[in-house]
């Protein structure tokens, strides 16, 4: 049958099984939105500014298994969806894009919202297409969402001038999957290697399980367990792997990092072998790389991508593979050998509790000033630990990290790589469309929710109902910190003057405020949100104790052990 070029991509995404598009019309694409109105296989979210968008689509497939869809015009609206973009290639999450441009015939003729969507976006998508060709057009989309899920997922742009959106051609349905000669992704580790793992995971009498954001995008969860148990090594997530392994178990002993606990990165530093699975030794885990190196260890590495072995520390035993594969197998093949024996390790778990017992993450409470650690340890009792959370950039983000028990994979929705602030009211959108009867919660900052906080239009017109907790310190909290730790406390900039009335401006877009100022008045405000107000999006502003650090420290540069556990080590 003969279709015109928006008629193809509208049913491409629906063959798809998009069910939702997060976008935002305009000149170019209005073709596009014409098909949009006439069909009833998926529902289009209209968002209030383009980068809420991409972040919407890209934590849509954070919580879920779905690729996250997103649909911009040409020229600013495809500039505003870079900084979503960015943000979702940094954290490998796989999302299409699909963007408008001028007419073929103008392309280079500075026309009307030109840009040059395919060199802007060009470093920071995994692959970019322009359609030039009508007939080219339901091949590139199939092909946009397999590179996008496959391999080391990542973003990919489909740049769609107007005039292929009108143009006709045949159109065919997909027959076959789609394959790609000059793409290939390896998802099967190599025997060998998976043998010489195995023989190094025996030896061990210091065994360390350091993973990432890797295991939870293969969906790996389950065979990460099976791993732990067997080799009954104590394991760490970092930011990006939160919930992979459960937060409430014994073995687990926290976060890595430049904050994570004591034990984690006391254990990182001192073991013997370090099996790194689905993590990618970023500097905010390993610190100074030069500190990490000086002592000996030996290290397996499993990844997807090839490019990330080796990259920043040099690895023993590279596994290239996906994960859930690569875990089976290296648990048959761990069982045919016999296993580990865990007697021998326990002197490692004396050494490692003799760590945990430091309790890096106690805080001091105070009747006076509310501490932005209760509030987030408060929320994780309201909601049973079961909440999906979505964080901003900033203080904020850490205590959410530290303080919300991760019991299970998709849960913990936040910026890691880009760091980008912001996301936070757009991923809870994104979470709460893929998981409409799951609670929602926000953990944000006052800096960061004014960075997007638009969307609270968005969250009304579509029944939206995420719980926004502000951990309101009027600081740029995160930035005041470095200001007083590495800056001789000048505050250059971080105090945040003028702040709008959070109550009244949530009530302007038609939603619940509660201002919280009392230690004793945190618990019942949560409740009350997620009960009295359930249906309804509820923006906590909790005034909470200014001068609050976020705890352990690494500072930049420093090796992973030079930790500061409290401002008694300022
Ligand atoms: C303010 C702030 C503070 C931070 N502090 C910390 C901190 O203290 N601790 C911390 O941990 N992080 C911290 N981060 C986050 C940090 O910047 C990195 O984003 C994070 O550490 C990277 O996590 P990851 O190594 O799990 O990698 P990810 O970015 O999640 O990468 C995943 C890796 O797995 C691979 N992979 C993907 N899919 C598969 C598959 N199917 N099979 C096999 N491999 C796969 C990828 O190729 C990649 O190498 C902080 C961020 C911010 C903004
Ligand atoms: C878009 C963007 N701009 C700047 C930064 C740098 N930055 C990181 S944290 C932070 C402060 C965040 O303040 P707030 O949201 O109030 O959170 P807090 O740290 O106070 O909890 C800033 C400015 C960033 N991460 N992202
Ligand atoms: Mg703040």
């Amino acid at each position: 049958m003969e279709l015109n070029g928006a008629e193809i991509l509208v049913r491409c995404l629906a063959d798809e099984g998009v069910e939702h598009v997060f976008g935002y019309p305009g000149g170019a694409v209005l073709y596009i939105y014409d098909e949009i109105y006439k069909q009833d296989r998926f529902q289009h979210i209209l968002v209030r500014h383009e980068q809420a968008a991409v972040h919407a689509a890209d934590a849509y497939s954070r919580s879920s298994q779905k690729t996250g869809v997103c649909l911009v015009t040409s020229g600013p609206g495809a500039t505003n969806a870079v900084t979503g973009i960015a943000t979702a290639y940094m954290d490998s999450i796989p999302m299409v894009i699909i963007s408008g441009q001028v007419p073929t015939a103008v392309i280079g003729e500075d026309a009307f919202q030109e840009c040059d969507t395919i060199g802007i976006t060009r470093p920071c998508v995994k692959h970019n297409f322009l359609v030039k060709d009508v007939k080219d057009l339901a091949e590139t989309v199939r092909r946009a969402f397999y590179i996008a899920r496959t391999g080391r997922p990542g973003p990919v742009l489909v740049d769609v001038p107007k005039d292929i959106t009108i143009a006709r051609c045949k159109y065919t349905p997909a027959t076959a999957p789609v394959t790609m000669r000059s793409y290939a992704p390896v998802t099967k580790g190599h025997q060998g290697q998976i043998k010489k793992a195995v023989q190094l995971l025996k030896s061990a009498e210091r065994p360390m399980i350091y993973t990432g954001g890797g295991v939870i995008l293969a969906n790996a969860s389950d065979e990460l367990n099976t791993l732990v148990r067997r080799l009954g090594a104590p394991v760490t997530n970092t930011l990006m792997g939160l919930g992979a392994y459960p937060a409430n178990d014994r073995l687990f002993v926290g976060m890595p990092g430049m904050h994570g606990t004591y034990e984690a990165n006391m254990a990182m530093q001192h073991c013997d072998v370090l099996i790194a699975i689905g993590a990618r030794f970023d500097d905010r885990v390993i610190g100074n790389p030069k500190h990490f190196a000086q002592n000996a260890r030996k290290i397996i590495h499993i990844d997807i991508d090839p490019s990330s072995i080796s990259k920043r520390v040099k690895v023993d035993v590279p596994i290239v593979g996906d994960v859930r594969d690569v875990l089976q197998d290296l648990i048959a093949q761990l069982d045919a050998a016999g296993g580990t024996d865990h007697a021998a390790i326990a002197p490692w778990w004396e050494q490692v509790e003799a760590w945990r017992a430091r309790d890096c993450m106690k805080f001091a409470l105070s009747d006076e000033l509310i501490k932005p650690q209760k509030v987030v340890q408060t929320l994780w009792e309201v909601t049973g630990g079961d909440a999906f959370v979505t964080s901003d950039v900033g203080q904020h983000q850490m205590w959410a990290a530290q303080y919300y028990g991760f019991n299970k994979p998709r849960r913990w929705i936040n910026s890691g790589g880009l760091g980008t602030m912001g996301v936070g009211l757009p991923y809870a959108m994104g979470v709460q469309m893929a998981n409409p009867d799951s609670d929602v919660a926000v953990i944000t900052g006052e800096g960061s929710i004014q960075m997007n906080i638009q969307e609270l239009s968005t969250c009304f017109q579509y029944h939206l109902s995420p719980k926004v907790l502000c951990l309101n310190n009027r600081y740029l909290g995160m930035v005041r910190q470095w200001q007083q730790i590495d800056y001789g406390s000048r505050y250059s900039e971080s105090y945040m003057d003028a702040l709008p009335d959070f109550v009244k401006l949530v009530e302007a877009y038609g939603h619940v405020g509660l201002r919280i100022e009392r230690p004793a008045d945190v618990e019942p405000a949560i409740r009350e949100a997620f009960g009295k107000y359930k249906k309804r999006l509820v923006f906590l502003d909790f005034i909470t104790d200014q001068s609050e650090n976020v705890w352990p420290m690494v500072k930049a540069g420093k090796g992973l052990t030079e930790m500061m556990l409290g401002s008694e080590d300022l």
